[in-house]
């Protein structure tokens, strides 16, 4: 139950987007200069690429993982792979400040047992987005899944169990923090194409990051 005393209390950087669906406000961009660096020296070993989808089109989005399993994509079909397909090694293991935030923003929204096992980092130039599905790779659905933006907003698509249903709009900025779970976890979401821009942190680009206990 909800009371004036908890509305106080959780001020109001924390915005209730739908059942079970959290924003928190900022909650990465004093963090966001120390996890830009991190996203660097992942991609120094895993470099971002765009992976080809099961029915043969490649993603729009450039991507790569740390943590101990990495999400990828190929005409085998979408899995967690304990291995880069590009280097044949291992991913880089999870850096232990994105261990904490993650725990901390799923804590902070009610999950106070999230531990992840894999990030996936999304990197967006203007002009791509990714089209409405839902992330259903996890063995654990009870799970949340955590989301940092950073750099260039994105407008995030928010839908509901079935794809047809109108989805809601909502503006991710700099240092937003997501936490989707319970009743949220299989909504069909998506990313609308990205405006062009420049953002003092990341350039023209917009870079997520998605943890997930994937395992
Ligand atoms: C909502 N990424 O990586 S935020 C993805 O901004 C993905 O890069 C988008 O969708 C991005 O799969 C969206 C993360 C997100 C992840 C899982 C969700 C939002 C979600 C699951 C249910 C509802
Ligand atoms: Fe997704």
């Amino acid at each position: 139950m909800r009371d004036l005393f908890d509305t106080i209390s959780i001020g109001p950087e924390r915005e209730t987007i739908a059942q079970d669906a959290m924003i928190l406000r900022g909650f990465a961009r004093l963090a966001a200069p120390a996890i830009l660096g991190i996203v660097n020296t992942v991609t120094d070993t895993a470099p971002f690429r765009h992976m080809v989808t099961p029915g043969g089109f490649k993603m729009s989005v450039a991507l790569t993982n740390c943590g101990a399993v990495g999400w990828v994509s190929d005409r085998r079909g979408y899995r967690y792979d304990p291995l880069d397909p590009i280097t044949k090694q291992s991913w880089p293991a999870m850096p232990p400040l994105l261990q904490t935030l993650s725990s901390q923003a799923a804590n902070a929204a009610g999950y106070p047992n999230f531990l992840a096992d894999a990030c996936l980092i999304n990197c967006y130039v203007p002009k791509t987005g990714v089209s409405l599905h839902q992330d259903k790779n996890e063995c654990d659905f009870t799970q949340p899944i955590v989301s940092f933006s950073f750099g260039l907003p994105a407008v995030f698509l928010f839908g509901s169990l079935v794809r047809d249903e109108r989805p809601q709009r909502l503006r991710l900025e700099h240092g937003d923090v997501v936490v989707w779970g319970g009743a949220a976890r299989l909504a069909y979401h998506g990313i609308m194409p990205l405006a062009d821009g420049q953002h003092p942190d990341t350039g023209n680009c917009r870079i997520n990051l998605t943890f997930r206990k994937a395992l």
